[in-house]
């Protein structure tokens, strides 16, 4: 019987809300160069490039709902009796808004702001540019979206990979398995003996390391999914 679980979601949970994932054929990187918009050399070089391609995205996820997916995750985590953390590579909001609750944005999330002068974090829900102005301290050009570049250091790593150590459940969901080190956490996973478990349109960068994997879109596999588990039918 299943007592630990640890889930990772990517893009692709999101896609069919509207969301756009990254390396899918029509996916963002295929119309922005990463280097310039993801990257904090990018930002340092032009930030408002960057300010304007996450205001472009904060502003499109005000307009999607969470979907069968997102709701499923929530539901999971309201009726599991054991242990539950969410990681998700995600900075939208969508996870919240279905109601999850043990969840870490590894990634960070466009709707908070850093402020590169006195290090304050603050919800932002509008557009931000250089001439915006910390809540904290009050200085204006210094604020960034509050999300984790190539080749800065995700958030909680030390939560998550207790979480890993210890689960004995492990699914990943809508990502591709090419993100360091989100990727790297089936085999985690593995050596502790979790079971593992991947759910995505296809199969990713990583299937082959994985137990089980059913290949669908979201808002049909992660409902089944849950179904199963909370049934007894999925261990
Ligand atoms: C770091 C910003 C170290 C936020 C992003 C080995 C070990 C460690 C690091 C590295 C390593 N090798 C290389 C690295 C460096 C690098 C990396 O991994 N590079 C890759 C490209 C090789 N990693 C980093 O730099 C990370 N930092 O390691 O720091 C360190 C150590 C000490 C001190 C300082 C630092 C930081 C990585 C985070 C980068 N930030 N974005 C934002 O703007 O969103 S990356 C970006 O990719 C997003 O965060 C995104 O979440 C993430 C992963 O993408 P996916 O979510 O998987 O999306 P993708 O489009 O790829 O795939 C979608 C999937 O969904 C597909 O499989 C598709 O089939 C599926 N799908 C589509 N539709 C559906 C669906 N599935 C189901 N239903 C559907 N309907």
């Amino acid at each position: 019987m299943t007592s630990s679980i640890v889930i990772l979601t990517g893009a692709g949970i999101s896609a069919e809300s509207g969301i756009s994932t990254f390396r899918d054929p029509d996916g963002i990187w295929a119309k922005v160069d990463y280097r310039e918009v993801a990257t904090p050399e990018g930002f340092a070089a032009n930030p408002a490039r960057v300010h304007q391609f996450y205001n472009w995205r904060r502003k499109n996820v005000r307009t999607v709902e969470p979907n069968a997916a997102h709701v499923a995750l929530a539901r999971l985590e309201h009726a599991f009796p054991g242990d539950f953390l969410l990681v998700t590579q995600n900075v939208d909001s969508l996870h919240e808004r279905a109601g999850s609750q043990r969840l870490i944005h590894m990634h960070g999330q466009h709707d908070q702001a850093l402020c590169n002068a006195c290090g304050g974090r603050s919800a932002w829900e509008d557009e931000m540019s250089l001439e915006s102005r910390c809540p904290a301290c009050e200085q204006t050009g210094h604020m960034r979206p509050d999300v984790v570049w190539f080749g800065e250091m995700p958030y909680q790593m030390e939560r998550i990979q207790a979480a890993l150590a210890a689960c004995d459940l492990f699914v990943s969901i809508g990502t591709s398995g090419n993100v360091y080190p989100a990727a790297g956490f089936v085999r985690e996973a593995q050596v502790t003996g979790a079971r593992t478990v991947e759910l995505n349109l296809e199969p990713s960068a990583g299937a082959a390391h994985f137990d089980e994997t059913d290949h669908g879109p979201a808002t049909r596999v992660v409902p089944d999914f849950v179904e199963r588990l909370l049934s007894g039918r999925g261990r």
